[in-house]
């Protein structure tokens, strides 16, 4: 599986405005069981620093910009979220961390299931350890 997965969301904009719908299992590889969002970011702060072990995940900013870095242990990525239109995969097994927040930005994550921290690597090393064995 490539690191870096974008996924197109329909924009059923019109003259006025925009409007993005995303359903369940149809323009998202999964069944959405989860939805959380980020925002309020203080200035200077990076967030994530994790991998999950089984967690699919896509992330859409749909206010403002962070930068998303993805690295699966062999790859590394580093891009803008930017587009209320175009989301990004976060996949199993890819250590992940969003800097740069801007002010008003609200980063949206669906996900395909419940919160659970058994489920997140949040040491570096031990990720390595993980992909590469
Ligand atoms: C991820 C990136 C993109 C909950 O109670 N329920 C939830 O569903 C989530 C996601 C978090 N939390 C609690 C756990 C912590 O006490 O919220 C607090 C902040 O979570 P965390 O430090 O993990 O936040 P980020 O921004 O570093 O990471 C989050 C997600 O946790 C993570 O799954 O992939 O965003």
């Amino acid at each position: 599986m490539s690191l870096i997965n974008w996924i197109d969301l329909p924009n059923r904009g019109d003259e006025r405005g925009c409007l993005v719908a995303i359903e369940s299992g149809k323009n998202l590889p999964f069944e959405i069981e989860r939805v959380y969002y980020i925002h309020g970011t203080q200035d200077g702060v990076s967030r994530g620093f994790h991998a999950h072990k089984k967690l699919q995940q896509v992330a859409v900013c749909v206010a403002g910009s962070c930068e998303m870095r993805l690295d699966d242990g062999t790859e590394k990525a580093s891009f803008q979220l930017d587009d209320p239109a175009k989301a990004i995969a976060i996949n199993p097994m890819v250590w992940h961390e969003m800097h740069h927040f801007s002010s008003d930005c609200v980063l949206v994550v669906f996900a395909d299931a419940a919160y659970d921290e058994s489920d997140y690597i949040r040491d570096y090393d031990s990720f390595q350890e993980a992909v590469t064995r």
